[in-house]
């Protein structure tokens, strides 16, 4: 990306986007404006020049000296750009037409994709996200005030300001129509990333304090573009018009709303039993290998595919909870556990004939994670028994009884973070796994970097270890011998190991940027022995952590190998033991041919992809899962449910050859797949 790329593309935004400069111009300024530099007598380019980045909302994509909150990592850091101007100027790289820094910084503005420049702070920097038209929403002073100023940008890096009551009373006003409508976006496309205080997780915190000096052209230039790591372009894939996003930039500008905890009564009104227990069937009705089925979540229709892993049949689609998530399926297999984003919990016998749900309840407004008791030993038979829900709002996590979903306990996660040791008040629950030797969940909780060994044996009175980790874990998975569980702390970019055999910490390992396992993937490295793997968001790399400590101490527990792949954006990573491969995709990478590749690595020679291909023609292609067998590879295509013809499908490979074997078409948003063989033993 060129420096300068994302100069003013909040400018732009004037023009293209939505907000009008002489609206941003007519905003009342704040009542005490903030000190920005300690220097009396102030040249007029420069006023012009502070306005002009103030106009438009430059700060947001770029850090740029003396401008209070310009601290943007989309586009390039402007902190010395007439040097880096004078630099690429000379190289052989350069693809624009500009002679001097004065021209470069000019072309940067009227013709940014003319060159792209490679490094951004956020990640690689990308194509277009500036739009062509940026000169037009400037004049030609306020753009030779820019280069002015960049020229000769005081001393001091990022001036921070202070948030003042002055600045929250400064944030824009909604009708109460758009305010509700705005709230309730938030929470469906927003509160999973950014938090439903708005206290930053996976994305940035959007608090008044860090959004009110962004402007409604910084933040709708952001939500419109999306950005590098891992921030959809909701704008420009069309899910809101140019008048919704600036209705969500005024929303993010306010403070956010509180809201409603939830009680174990209300969770018992919403608690239904369909088919009780004594009415089940007592051995499997159907005739079909139902070990080998998969469950398919099937996000916007708010349902799960039940499909037949041998012949590819839907065998039926169930009401789940909204914007359904993920599966998990207890011990023996036969009951699948599915959440909803809506704290909604569905459970499905497998062995009816026709599986459908048998009981269902809420347990929290927003959630993303279940689990099931998997121990059966001196301790007892934990199979079947209980299942678990990890909750993001409110901020906890439910035990209910295995069999009929009826919540029996519910345990709070708030508590305080482990760096700084400062309250907060929305830790979310993120993974949960089952361990396979002792009756315990590993509970990961989110925001305050713990991870928690929950102790089942008694419901009522867990025994909870609490071990400290890294702020912002996510999502992870077991080694290979279930006795070490991997989890990211994406935004620590780091992964952190637990020896659940000890219940203990082993190790916290350096990764890039913003790793994303989904489960990881365990296979033999012809070097580095037994490893387990991990994609990222913001970085094009596979990660290999070494994970025998015994046959392979040197390797244990490092960053061993790097693979490098063709973009960032990855979000799931997928092997079997009978495979000589690892399957990876690149889901969220900007550029739409990317999102919809995937590759795969040979274990053999780990070094480089061995083949990376579309998966269709549209869409995102998004997470893997083999069959029982580990002789498939079945992959979602994520499509549009508004757009007959591209909602989505399944892609099945046959793993040996990498050929395409079937299609499932027409399904409405596929994402994930969890095969119930492979989910029960943690096959990955
Ligand atoms: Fe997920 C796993 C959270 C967005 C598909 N996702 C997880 C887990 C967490 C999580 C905590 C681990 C669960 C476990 O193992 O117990 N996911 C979140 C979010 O907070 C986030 C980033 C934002 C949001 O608003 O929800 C988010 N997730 C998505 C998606 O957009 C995906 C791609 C599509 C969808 O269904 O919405 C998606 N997440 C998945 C899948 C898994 C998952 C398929 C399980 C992977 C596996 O193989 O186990």
């Amino acid at each position: 990306m060129r420096p300068l790329t994302y100069l003013v593309f909040g400018a732009v935004l004037v023009v293209v986007v939505l907000v009008a400069c002489a609206r941003q111009a007519e905003a009342p300024p704040p009542t005490s404006a903030p000190t920005i530099r300690a220097v009396d007598t102030t040249p007029p380019s420069e006023d012009l020049a502070l306005a002009a980045f103030k106009k438009g909302g430059c700060g947001a994509c770029h850090i740029i000296p003396g401008v209070p909150n310009a601290r943007g990592t989309i586009g390039p850091d402007l902190t010395n750009i007439s040097q880096v101007a004078a630099l690429t100027l000379q190289s052989s790289d350069y693809t624009g037409k500009a002679k001097t820094i004065e021209e470069y910084l000019i072309e940067s503005i009227l013709e940014p994709d003319l060159f792209i420049a490679t490094h951004c702070p956020g990640g690689l920097c990308q194509k277009g996200i500036m739009p062509a038209s940026l000169g037009q929403g400037l004049s030609p002073e306020e753009r030779a005030a820019i280069v002015a100023y960049l020229q000769e940008p005081p001393a001091e890096a990022v001036v921070s300001e202070e948030p003042t009551a002055a600045v929250t009373e400064a944030a824009p006003t909604l009708s109460e129509e758009e305010f509700l409508w705005a709230k309730q976006v938030y929470f469906e496309r927003c509160a999973g990333c950014h938090g439903t205080l708005r206290k930053g997780a996976t994305g940035p915190a959007l608090t008044p304090d860090r959004t009110i000096p962004l402007g409604t052209a910084g933040l709708s230039a952001i939500i419109y573009n999306g950005t590098p790591r891992g921030m959809p372009d909701w704008g420009k894939q069309g899910f809101f018009t140019q008048e919704q996003i600036e209705v969500l930039a005024k929303f993010l500008q306010r403070e956010p709303p509180a809201p409603p905890e939830m009680s174990m009564e209300q969770m018992k009104a919403s608690w239904r039993v369909y088919v009780p227990p004594e009415q089940r069937p007592v051995a499997p009705e159907t005739a079909r290998d139902w070990q080998n089925y998969f469950i398919v979540t099937l996000r916007d229709a708010g349902k799960v595919a039940v499909v037949d892993g041998d012949t590819y049949e839907i065998i039926n689609n169930v009401d789940t909870g909204y914007a359904v998530h993920i599966t998990r399926m207890s011990a023996t297999g036969r009951y699948a556990y599915v959440i909803g984003r809506d704290g909604k919990l569905a459970m499905i016998d497998l062995w009816a004939e026709i599986p459908v749900k048998v009981a269902e309840v809420q347990v929290c407004y927003d959630a993303r994670s279940v689990e099931v008791s998997k121990y059966v030993g001196p301790e007892g038979d934990f199979t079947d028994k209980l299942a678990v829900v990890g909750c993001y709002w409110p901020p906890h996590f439910v035990i209910l009884d295995g069999q009929t979903l009826e919540p029996m306990h519910i345990v709070s996660t708030r508590g305080y973070t482990v760096d700084t040791r400062e309250y907060h008040p929305e830790p979310r629950v993120a993974s949960i796994v089952a361990s396979h030797f002792k009756p315990e969940w590993i509970i990961n909780v989110k925001e305050i970097g713990q991870i928690w060994l929950v102790n089942y044996v008694d419901p009522y009175a867990l025994q909870i270890k609490m071990l400290p980790a890294a702020r912002f874990l996510h999502d992870g998975g077991w080694d290979a011998t279930h006795r070490y569980f991997l989890v990211a702390a994406n935004q620590s970019n780091k992964v952190a190991v637990v020896d659940a055999r000890e219940g203990k910490m082993v190790a916290l390992v350096d990764t890039p940027k913003i790793p994303h396992p989904g489960r990881g993937a365990n296979w033999i490295d012809p070097e580095f022995g037994p490893v387990w793997s991990s994609g990222h968001l913001g970085d094009p790399a596979i990660v290999s952590i070494g994970t025998d400590p015994e046959g392979h101490p040197d390797a244990a527990w490092k960053a061993v190998r790097v693979t490098p792949l063709p973009g960032a954006g990855s979000l799931f990573i997928k092997t079997h033991p009978n495979s000589k491969w690892i399957w990876v995709d690149m889901t969220l990478n900007p550029d739409p041919v990317l999102a919809r590749t995937i590759c795969v690595i040979a274990k053999e020679k780990p070094d480089k992809p061995y083949r990376c291909w579309e998966a269709s023609a549209y869409g995102r292609a998004v997470h893997f899962e083999y069959n029982a067998a580990g002789t498939e590879v079945w992959v979602s295509i994520w499509g549009d449910a508004s757009k007959p013809g591209e909602t989505g499908e399944i892609v099945i490979y046959d793993d040996a050859t990498l050929t395409e074997k079937a299609r499932i078409p027409n399904m409405v948003t596929p994402t994930g797949k969890f095969n119930v063989y492979n989910t029960v033993r943690d096959i990955y």
